[in-house]
């Protein structure tokens, strides 16, 4: 029997997963902690899978409403893992998630004092022995001048730092904000300043913002400045000369740091965050606001001049390639910032006259390579002027979009909001789950149906047991959790000397790709659900990630938000 092994939600669907080939229903029961049947129905025969290749039934047992922990769901012989009905858990899982960027934040000592001793460092590469530091970060191709681009966020595993993919991620923590101040009846007063466990947890701003503008303040460091070659573009990444192996804690790292090249997709992420950050930022810290859109309608203007600089696919040694080569949506996302930050008319015409205008790109989620829901959802959520009635078709657009992942989750035994095929569940399908739930966690702001809140924490069910593993992807959540994901400094040595990944760190998960050497030894012929091991070196299915922890944290934010007190 497969549940959400963390806990369901009071007042909220309370659905579980039973393995059987019963051609009919079966019985099940509820038992509290004492081992009192405190509920019993029969199941409903939902038959073969094809995400997990089960024949399953399913046990709705919503009406059972009462607190408490401990509960297990028995049926057909076997038993669920204990879990809890509280809200308290996935209120928790909001600030988890959200501690996974101080976890990662390069430049800086990562202090005892916000995450105990057990996950304390030293700061990583400020070219102090054996870091090459990002001090003064010289060229892979020559380009006669070096970076000072210490700081943000390590990417994931690895301690490469890149810009396409630390873009969504610092949007989405500023989205987080920027969502809860644009919805009616949405609540920011969880996010405030001293909410979190970080170093500017007393300085007047709200500490997801600060977060936030850890990953930005390097984002702006990543642009060529005047007077050199390329001025205004960004570079695509920095990272290792050669991939290091595991583990080597950040300050360890005795490679050198190297720029890549800079694009046009990099240079279009900073154009759009920046001008998100100067929006959000503008009358918290006016200087700051500034300097930001400053930088990104320099990237705006160089990315436009230079529409075609693709990062190269090959460039993946010491450091992912992160190539795309479809800028539409990068181009549609930056002018949507730009427009909605300025109102000038030049960012209205370009967004105006982008063939993904009024959500016509929305056709999956958050997504490092695919960018045109983050315009449209800025479009959709921040006052702006465009036509109410183009506000209100890319609103439409995304409840389109929500529509069908419940068309979609309603077959599956093990409801995901992804995919329908065992061929499409890619690298980083947990990430692209929980940034499809935040779309359908909009629709419910845009609509109040509450279909859309169903799907999003039967989404976390998935994340959090209720799959065909009965395995929980986020670290420290549930009774069979993550314990070995693909990490230098969270390499959970036998002898104790490196921890596990902490709480609130999301698996990468299944991958029917199965693109790195353990998975294909492990795994071959696996139904796409079942593509996963928690394995430190199964790199392709068990990392974790900057932008999978965002769609989470933008998720559990969302979450807690709506489970009460
Ligand atoms: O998330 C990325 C995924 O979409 C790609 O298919 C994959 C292979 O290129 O790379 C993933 O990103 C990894 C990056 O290249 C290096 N740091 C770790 C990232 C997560 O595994």
């Amino acid at each position: 029997v497969k549940v959400n092994q963390v806990a369901y939600v009071p007042g909220l669907a309370k659905v579980a997963t039973l393995v059987s080939s019963s051609g009919s229903p079966v019985a099940w029961t509820l038992k509290n902690s004492s081992g009192t049947t405190v509920a019993s129905g029969q199941t409903t025969v939902r038959g073969a899978d094809t995400l997990s290749g089960d024949n399953v039934h399913l046990i709705d047992f919503t009406s059972y409403d009462t607190a408490g922990t401990g509960y297990v769901l028995s049926a057909g012989g076997s038993n669920s893992y204990p879990f809890d009905i509280s809200a308290d858990p996935v209120k928790r899982l909001r600030y988890d998630a959200l501690a996974f960027f101080y976890h990662q934040r390069s430049g800086i000592a990562i202090d005892a004092q916000y995450v105990t001793s057990t996950y304390a460092r030293p700061a990583g590469h400020l070219n102090v022995s054996p870091n090459q530091g990002d001090n003064n970060v010289p060229c892979r191709t020559s380009c006669g001048y070096t970076l000072d681009v210490r700081g943000g966020w390590y990417d994931a595993g690895d301690q490469g730092k890149y810009v396409v993919n630390g873009g969504i991620a610092a949007w989405q923590l500023l989205n987080i904000y920027e969502r809860a101040i644009s919805v009616a009846g949405a609540d920011a007063s969880a996010l405030g300043d001293g909410k979190m466990a970080i170093p500017e947890r007393a300085n007047g701003i709200p500490d997801v913002l600060d977060e936030a503008r850890w990953e930005v303040e390097f984002l702006l460091k990543m642009q060529v400045p005047d007077g050199r070659t390329n001025a205004g573009l960004v570079h695509h990444k920095i990272h290792d000369q050669n991939w290091t192996g595991l583990p080597t804690r950040p300050n360890q790292d005795s490679q050198p740091r190297l720029l890549s090249p800079v694009s046009t997709a990099a240079t279009l992420n900073l154009a759009a965050v920046a001008a998100q950050a100067a929006r959000i930022f503008r009358t918290i810290d006016p200087t700051f606001s500034a300097r930001a859109l400053a930088a990104a309608e320099k990237a705006y203007a160089a990315a436009k001049a230079n529409p075609n600089r693709i990062a190269d696919p090959n460039d993946g040694t010491g450091g992912g390639s992160y190539s795309d080569s479809t800028l539409t949506d990068e181009f549609y996302w930056a002018a949507a910032e730009l427009y909605v930050t300025t109102g000038s008319a030049t960012y209205r015409t370009d967004v105006t006259g982008s063939s993904l205008y009024k959500g016509a790109g929305f056709t999956k989620g958050y997504d490092w390579g695919w960018t045109a829901g983050l315009g449209d959802t800025t479009i959709a959520l921040v006052s702006n002027g465009l036509p109410a009635a183009d506000i209100a078709a890319t609103r439409t657009a995304m409840t389109g979009f929500a529509d069908r992942l419940l068309t979609q989750v309603a077959t599956q035994g093990y409801p995901a909001p992804f995919a329908t095929t065992n061929a499409a569940y890619y690298w980083g399908s947990n990430g692209q789950v929980a940034n499809n739930a935040d779309v359908l966690a909009l629709a419910y702001d845009f609509t109040g149906q509450e279909k859309y809140r169903t799907g999003v924490f039967q989404t976390l069910d998935y994340l959090l047991g209720r799959n065909p593993l009965n395995q929980s992807y986020i670290a420290g959540y549930g009774e069979k959790a993550v314990r070995n994901v693909h990490h230098r400094f969270w390499a959970n040595q036998n002898d104790g000397s490196l921890p596990i990944a902490p709480p609130g760190s999301f698996s990468g998960g299944p991958n029917a790709g199965l693109d790195d050497p353990i998975a294909q030894a492990q795994l071959a012929g696996c139904k796409s659900q079942k593509c996963f091991i928690d394995d430190i070196g199964a790199y392709s299915v068990n990392e974790v990630a900057i932008n999978w922890n965002s769609g989470l944290a933008w998720l559990a934010s969302w979450a807690a938000e709506k489970s009460g007190t």
